[in-house]
């Protein structure tokens, strides 16, 4: 029988208060996972489990910030101790900055390096021994339409989202021996706060997505949870540095013709 459950799974979400983080907690916690967050402040975090709360999961929340390896190792270690071993790292928490190239000062680009790039290589190398001890172990990344495309705007995104596609090849690649799959999720424009600025009425982008979208819609969070599941379950143990698309079908299309 092909199992897609996540029963006695520890699961490490980061940047999970809301957003696409949130939902795919929520599908690991219908699947049977036990739910760990983090985010960076207190205040992020009391509204993480509190909405966690809200729909039946009592999840364990920690405030760390995942640039930081002496707070992410610190993580890993009280999570270890309270709930269990992780057995399923999704890298979640991430940013944008959306600034013309020319006009981006090189602190923005690190910025947006560090927390979409050298964070997920933090907190995946926390992580890795504890599951090579066990025996097994997922990674997700989640990567994005920047990982394959660029657009104006998003050169450290892009640059991020990319380098993240070959981190999680290249995980896949070095601690696939030990039974540890690494995979990426890359969704399309997906209703969060993050892409709330693209979405406002009358803005531009709004109908430009649709146009470019075979679903003719923005992506909603919920439409990444079985994806996530699939990744996370025994039932992707031969899926090792895939990134899988969630997209609606954005990389397949050239796009609607204007009428
Ligand atoms: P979001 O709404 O901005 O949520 C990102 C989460 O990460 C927030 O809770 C954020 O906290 C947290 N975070 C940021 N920096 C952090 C740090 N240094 N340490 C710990 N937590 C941190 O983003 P989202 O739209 O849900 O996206 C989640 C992931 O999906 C990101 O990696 C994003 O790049 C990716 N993605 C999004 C889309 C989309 O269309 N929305 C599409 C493809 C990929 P704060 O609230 O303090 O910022
Ligand atoms: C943008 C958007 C995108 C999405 C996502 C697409 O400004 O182009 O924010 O980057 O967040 O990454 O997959």
């Amino acid at each position: 029988m092909i199992n897609f459950r996540l029963d006695g799974k520890v699961a490490l979400i980061t940047g999970a208060s809301y957003g696409i983080g949130f939902a795919i907690a929520k599908g690991f916690s219908e699947a049977g996972a036990t739910i760990c967050f983090n985010d960076i402040n207190q205040e992020l975090v009391d509204k993480g489990i509190k909405a966690y709360e809200e729909v039946g999961i009592k999840a364990h929340g920690y405030v760390c910030d995942v640039t930081n390896e002496e707070a992410v190792n610190a993580l890993v270690k009280k999570i270890e101790e309270e709930v269990g071993v992780i057995d399923i790292l999704v890298n979640n928490a991430g940013i944008i900055k959306r600034i013309p190239m020319i006009e981006m000062a090189a602190s923005d680009f690190r910025k947006v390096i560090d927390v979409d790039l050298n964070a997920p290589f933090i907190v995946s190398k926390a992580v890795i021994p504890s599951m090579i001890k066990k025996g097994h172990g997922k990674i997700i990344n989640i990567c994005s339409m920047m990982s394959e495309l660029g657009r104006e705007t998003v050169s450290a995104y892009a640059a991020a989202k990319g380098g993240l596609k070959m981190l999680t090849r290249n995980i896949a690649s070095e601690y696939g021996e030990y039974n540890i799959q690494c995979n990426g999720i890359g969704p399309g424009y997906i209703e969060t706060p993050q892409t709330a600025p693209l979405r406002v009425e009358g803005h531009p982008f709004n109908s430009f997505i649709i146009s470019k979208t075979p679903a003719a819609r923005w992506g909603k969070t919920d439409d990444l949870m079985g994806p996530a599941i699939f990744l996370a379950s025994d039932a992707s143990n031969f899926v090792n540095g895939h990134i899988l698309y969630v997209d609606g079908g954005i990389l397949a299309y050239i796009g609607k013709q204007p009428k």
